[in-house]
Formats: C-alpha cells, structure tokens, sequence
C-alpha cells in the first residue's frame, strides 16, 4: 500500500500540467565538481516571514534543492560564513567594506565572484528580484562567475486582469477567475499567491486584480476585506495590487444622485472610499480607470473633461502615495463611414493632447501600443509623442484577444518590439517610444508598463503552455526593454523545457515565426487582424471591420481597400506624428508595405515595394502563413522522445488545431478579396481545391445543405447540417483516385450548444471518430462561421479508387453535426 502510495506522490511530483510555469527548477545534472562548487549555506538578511527578502531565502532553498538535489540550511545573522549566499537590501547588509554601485528602486546587485554569493537589492523586492535571476542561472545550468547591478527600465511595471466579480474573465481563455467568484473574492488563494510568485520572478511590481469594465459592488464591504486577503498574498513577493474603478460609483453604489466629479459630495465620497481601502490596503498601488469610453461612465456625461474626472481620484489617492493609471483608451464608437475623415484612431490625441499638463502628478495615462485595439499589426500610438507634461504607460496585450485565443501559437515580443523601437523623431531626435514610457524622452518622474493577462484557474495559466513565454517576456522586457526577444525565449524554453539543444531550436523556430505567420494569414499590409470584430474577435470575417459605428474600417469595395490617414486627402492621422514620422507616413512611396493600408487607400492592383500586387500579396501572404502554421505540427513532433508526455500531447493537439484553422483564415480572406475584387490569383490556388471533396457534393441521407454566412468560411460557401436536430445524417462518396496513401482531412464546425458525434468510414471500415467538444479555451460560437470551423485530419490512410468515403453525423443539442469538405491529401500538399 505505501508502495503504491509513494509511486503515485511521485507520479504527482512529476506531473507537468504546467502550473509551476518557469519555475519548474527541474533537476540540473552536477557532477561532484559542480557540487562542491554551490553554495552551503543561506543568509537572509530579514526574519520577518512577509517580507520578500524572507521569502527570497525560501525560493532560494526550495529552488537548489530540487535543481541540485542539495539540502542548504539558512541562516539569519551570519553574515561571515564563506560559500554562503546572502539575500538582503543594501540598508540591512553590513558584512562587506566593498563598493556596491548606486541602484535605482527595485534596482539589484548579483555577484558571484566573491567567497560568497551576494543577491543585494535596492529595497527589499530588488533582493528577491536577483534572488529569482540567480536561480534561474541555476535552473539553466549555468554556474558561471557574473557580477553586475540591474536597475528597472520604468517603475511601474503591472499586469491587468480584466476578471469580473460573477468569476468570468473578459478576453480570457484560461477558465474562471483566480480571484473572484460568485460576486466576491474566493475563499481559496493558493493561486493567487502561485501567480504572485510567478510575477515576481519576472520582476513585476503591480497586479490590477479586477475588470477595467468595472462592477461598482466591489466596494461592498466584504469585498474589501476580500481585497486585504488579495493583497495579503502578493505583499510577500513585492506585488502591490491596485483596482479598477466605475467612475459611476457614487451614484450607482454610493446612492448619491451625481458622480459629476467636480461636485463637492462626489470628492468627499472618493475621498471616503479611498480611506476606506487604504485601512485595509495600506500599500495599495492605487486605481485603474477606463473612463467615457465603451458604454462606461465618465467625466463626459457631466461636460467634465478627462482630467477633471482623472482628478478627483487621484487627489483622493495622494495622501496615500498611490497612482492612478487613467486609460487613454476613449473614442467614439458610433461613427460614420461615410464621413471620409472620420477615424477613430484619432480620437487619443484628440481627447488627450489638449489636457496634456492638466493631470496631478500621481497620473499615468496608460496608452495601448497602437491606436486602434492590440491588432496583429498597428503603428505606434502617436500619443506616446503627444505628452509631454504628462506621466504615461504602455499597455500590451498578453491575452491573445485579436491573435488566437491562446489556440494560435504566437510569440509577441516581435510585435511588441515594432512599437518599443519605432523612433518618433520627437524634436527631430532619437525618441524611441521605450523611451516615452520610461519617462526620458520627456523628462517624466513616473511612466511604465502594464500589460493584460488574464491568467484563469487552467493549470496552464494561460490555457497553452506555449503561450506562457508571452507573459515571461514580457516581464523581462519591462524590467529591460533592450533585452532580444530570441534571448528572452531561450531562456524561457530551457527554464520550462529543459536545455535540449533540439528542444531549443525548434522551439524557438516555431515562435519566432509565429506571429509573421498569423499576419500573413489574419489581416496584412496594416488592415488589422480581420478577425470578427463585433462577435468573438476570434475566427475571420473580413466584413466585420466595415458599414458599422466601430470605426475599425478597412474600406474595402471593388476596387480598393485601405484607410486614407494623409493629411493631404485623409483622416489626417498621419499629421498626429511629429513631423519627420508624419512626412514618412503621408507619402504611399515612404510608408512601408506592411503599414500601406494603415495610411493610405490603393486599387488591388497598386504595386508594392516589394514589386507584387495589394491583390496578389494578400494571396501569397495567406497561402504561405498557413505552410508555415503547418510546419509547426512536424516541428513539434521532431520532440516527441524528448518532452514529457503530458505537455507533448497538449501542445500537439493545439498545433494541429492551429494548423486546420490556418486554412479556415486562409481560405476565408483569399476567397473574400477575390470575390470582392474579381482578381483571380495569378498561381490559381484560390478557389482552385483538386484534392477537395464538398460536403453538399455527397450523397446525402439525414443532411441537407446549409448556406453558411459569412459565405467565405465554408469551402464553395456551402456546408451540410442533419435535417433535424435528432436525424443521423449521413454523406458519401465513391472515390476516383489513384490508389495510395493520404490525409485525409475532414473541415466541419463545432459549434457552441451541442457535441455531434462524427463517425468516418472507408467502405465498411471505421477510420475514426470525433466529438464536436473541444475545449480549447476561445470565445466559441453558436453559428457555423470561421469561428466554429474545425479541421481534423486522419493520416496516412489507403485509399483505392472505387472506396465509399462515408461520414455519419450525429447531432446534439443544438449543433447539427455540420459538415463543409473532406480533402484527401498526398502527402506534403497544404490545403
Ligand atoms: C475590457 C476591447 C475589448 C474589450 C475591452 C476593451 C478595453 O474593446 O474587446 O473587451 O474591455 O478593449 O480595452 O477596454
């Protein structure tokens, strides 16, 4: 019995689910050498068990003992004792006469030059900062002699979570909330202080734990007291927590009639509150505010202007040192297409320039990376250079809201970097927008980084274990944005997969490739991702972006796509950049290619730099991001011997799923432009599908054809649904083709409601089976659409001419077991 009962502690003590992130400390082989070379002994310069540097001591021991297999015992005064390691603040480290450098806040000295190894912060989070860089030094292998000081890019350095007090998560793909359920904070936060951990080991100082579409009860009493028990459990890694707030509160919450915010009961009323925080959460980092802006309330309603509203809070927060992040994100979203200068990219400057010097001190304007909402490709707000007397913050996009859903893999820090680099030539000289944030360009004392995670109960965080290296990144890039996204995801990959030199490669071909692939086949030359703005924001439906108050448009017609931002002819944007940036962007033959439909409106047929046709680079593009989707999958099974099987089946599932839906985006947008434009792809592939068998082509008993709208997410615009939602359909087809071995790939949809059962047979032989269930985290639909369209594909399977391909569906609920095509693939084709 304790046999079986020790095999299965073990069995749990290996399991990879994730949860551990890249803190895994897996063990590092050492051989007696390296042994001898560690470290005997701990010194923690602080006994107080809530204080980070007594928490780094913990991490240190824990970490060495299942990197190293070595039990090291810590000590809390003796800082003498030679191969010891010693975890303290400057302040508190008395043991050595040499120089330590000057260090900014948060700011670290690691050394491990000397007889002992010292990790000294500036304060007591920069300790468990180096705490945390030393033992991934360790879990990467490498024992090297280093000695230097880091000091943080910016100081605020936060992550947001848009979780709602009922537990759901907006724009989240990771399973409920942490934090929150049933309208309060949970009872259990074991999670909570897992993320604390792994946020600090990526040096981040600041969670906002609540949705900036922000619920009033959270003020509720009880609730408060929930925020405490929150803050209670970051406080120990040095993670402040702040909140978001409804700007609406004194009225809807605080029964006053008003929250005109410059009327005397509403500040006495913030005041209040803020107080009344401030007695549970003595180091709240302060508030986070979206304001006049999506449905939620602001300043606006009252003729109040932004910084007025922005005011009031952060007055109410000074006496208490906190901040208040005041998001940059307001625009109008009831627009008007017709109106050819319209343009909600604008509406940033427009809204923040005039009150640039009006803010308090204690504000941050918090801008996301482009004007418009985390599309796969933007130009740099021009707002980063539009404030000059005003503190500003980045905000990123770890949530994969307009990328994938977590179900794409993709890498972003390439695409963050598009945005941290640009240089916005403010005054004419080198101004970086990494610059603007840390508050150099314009001499600012406040400004940083916040970025939108969304992390759920999933084991994995973020629902993929591929998709953590987004949130280690940008972690790392925060604290040092010179740092190379290549360099970042190696040091991820070895921390979460062990140091193969395989697994490195591979891993790290398939990420940085990632996101030019989901460019080339979302949304290209600057049109945005294309993905269905007004539904899910997952699958395509180019349409989406037009005729609508969103002001997301691409103006495509007949002849032409593209948004005209010129000053000359446009909505003028271009002219929001200083001026070198804005004479780049209003002449076509400066503005690079992959921003041309950002700046300009072309016909199809407008020559590029790169010589091909608009028309004809949307083709090549799609065709060729779904060839690389696909290499992922061989990618990825060139490790099967070498990552646990835990891991290794669940990316591969998510790989394949990625793969099928590459062509689901491929075909969708090729299909729409050619019919939109009538420009038949010079190669002929779109349209073209010999290897394709449709659905409604078969012969059907129980099935009936469905028209699909939009009509580019089914192949031939058609699909097959059973007639009724308890009829077993059936479709067949005798085959006529040469005999040999294929894929076969079956696209059907799954939809939201129901888990039809599909059965796929060769004559009178089962081949497979599936379930229209799976979970793999994105916003589903309840439509067949480019959402719910789902490829699975069986390999290797003979065939011979004259064989009766067969599918049987059974639906469930209310999903109809819909079918769109089947294709039998040789070997090596795409499609
Ligand atoms: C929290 C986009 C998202 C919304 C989000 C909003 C924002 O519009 O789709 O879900 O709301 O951005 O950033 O405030």
């Amino acid at each position: 019995m304790l046999r079986i009962l020790l095999l299965y502690l073990c069995a749990l003590a290996a399991a990879e689910n994730g949860s551990q992130g890249w803190l895994r400390y897996a063990p590092v082989p050492c051989d007696k050498a390296c042994q001898d070379a560690l470290p005997s002994s701990i010194v923690t310069l602080d006994r107080n068990e809530t204080s980070p540097v007594y928490v780094a001591g913990q991490e240190l021991q824990q970490g060495i003992q299942r990197i190293f297999n070595k039990t090291v015992p810590i000590n809390y005064d003796n800082c003498a004792a030679p191969s010891s390691i010693i975890v303290g603040t400057l302040r508190d480290y008395n043991c050595s006469t040499q120089d330590i450098p000057e260090l900014g806040e948060d700011g670290f000295v690691l050394n491990t030059t000397g007889d002992t190894v010292q990790l000294l912060g500036h304060n007591q989070r920069g300790a468990l900062y180096a705490a945390f860089e030393y033992l991934s030094m360790l879990a990467q292998g490498n024992l090297s002699q280093v000695a230097y000081a880091s000091d943080a890019h910016a100081p605020i350095r936060q992550v947001n979570e848009w979780d709602n007090m009922d537990g759901s998560i907006e724009r989240g793909y990771a399973g409920p909330s942490i934090f929150f359920a049933n309208g309060t904070v949970v009872d259990d936060l074991t999670r909570a202080r897992e993320y604390a951990r792994l946020l600090a080991s990526i040096k981040i100082n600041g969670i906002v734990v609540n949705n900036v579409n922000a619920n009033a009860t959270l003020l509720e009493p009880r609730n408060l007291d929930g925020l405490r028990r929150i803050a209670d459990v970051f406080r120990p890694y040095g993670v402040q927590i702040g909140v978001s707030l409804n700007f609406a509160s004194p009225r809807d919450f605080g029964g006053l009639d008003t929250f005109d915010p410059l009327d005397p009961s509403v500040v006495s009323w913030w005041e209040n509150v803020t107080d009344q925080i401030y007695q549970r959460v003595p180091d709240l980092a302060g508030y986070l505010v979206k304001a006049s802006s999506e449905g939620q309330p602001g300043p606006l309603t009252y003729n109040r202007t932004l910084a007025e509203g922005a005011n009031v809070l952060a007055r109410a927060l000074q006496p208490h040192g906190g901040i208040l992040m005041f998001r940059a994100f307001v625009y109008d979203n009831n627009l008007n297409e017709s109106k050819w200068k319209a343009d909600r990219a604008n509406a940033a400057v427009d809204y923040f320039k005039p009150l640039d010097g009006e803010f308090e001190e204690n504000v941050i304007v918090q801008i996301k990376y482009g004007p418009i909402d985390f599309q796969v490709r933007e130009p740099a707000s021009p707002l980063f250079a539009n404030l000059n007397r005003t503190n500003v913050a980045i905000e990123l996009q770890v949530t994969q809201e307009y990328l994938g859903q977590q179900c794409h893999l993709v890498y972003l820090p390439p695409l963050w970097k598009t945005v941290l680099n640009f240089d916005l030539r403010v005054d004419r000289k080198a101004s970086p927008v990494r610059d603007a944030i840390s508050g150099k360009t314009f001499n600012r004392p406040l400004g940083g980084w916040t970025a939108v995670v969304n992390v759920g109960t999933n084991s994995t965080w973020l629902g993929s274990h591929l998709a953590m290296s987004n949130l280690y990144a940008y972690g790392r890039l925060a604290w040092d944005p010179m740092a190379d996204s290549e360099d970042i995801l190696q040091d991820w990959i070895r921390l979460t997969f062990g140091s193969d030199n395989q697994v490195l490669d591979k891993i790290t071909e398939m990420s940085m490739a990632s996101w030019p692939a989901y460019e080339n086949y979302t949304g290209n030359l600057g049109e945005q991702t294309l993905t269905d703005i007004i539904y899910t924001h997952y699958g395509p439906n180019p349409a989406s972006q037009d005729n609508n108050g969103w002001g997301q448009w691409t103006r495509a017609d007949a002849q032409g796509i593209g948004m005209d931002r010129t000053v000359g002819n446009g909505t003028g944007y271009a002219g929001q950049y200083p001026e070198e940036v804005a004479q780049l962007y209003e002449d076509i033959d400066t503005t690079p290619d992959d921003l041309v439909l950002w700046f300009h409106h072309v016909n199809y047929t407008h020559r590029l730099h790169s010589g091909k046709t608009v028309i004809q680079h949307f083709y090549d593009a799609h065709y060729s991001g779904a060839e690389t989707a696909h290499s992922f999958v061989d990618m990825w099974e060139s490790l099967r011997d070498k990552i646990d099987q835990e891991r290794y089946d669940d990316v591969l599932t998510r790989l394949v799923y990625q793969a099928g839906h590459s062509i689901v985006w491929r075909d969708a947008i090729a299909n729409f432009y050619h019919n939109l434009s009538d420009i038949p792809d010079e190669t002929q592939r779109v349209g073209n599908h010999p290897w394709r068998i449709e659905a409604e082509s078969m012969a059907l008993s129980g099935y009936k054809p469905y028209a699909v709208y939009p009509f580019e997410t089914a192949s031939n615009a058609t699909a097959i649904i059973t007639t009724s939602n308890s009829t077993t359909g059936t479709a067949s087809t005798t085959l006529s083709i040469p005999s040999g071995a294929y894929n076969l790939a079956i696209n059907y949809y799954d939809l939201y409601g129901g888990s039809s059962l599909w059965t796929v047979y060769r004559n009178d032989d089962q081949i497979g089976q599936w379930t229209g269930d799976t979970k793999l985290g994105h916003i589903p639909s309840i439509y067949l659409d480019g959402h719910s369209a789902t490829r699975v594909t069986f390999r290797d399977v003979e065939f011979r001419s004259g064989d009766v391909l067969r599918i049987v569906g059974e639906p469930d609920g209310t999903e109809p077991a819909p079918l769109d095509y089947v294709a039998l693939l040789p070997g090596g084709v795409v499609d």
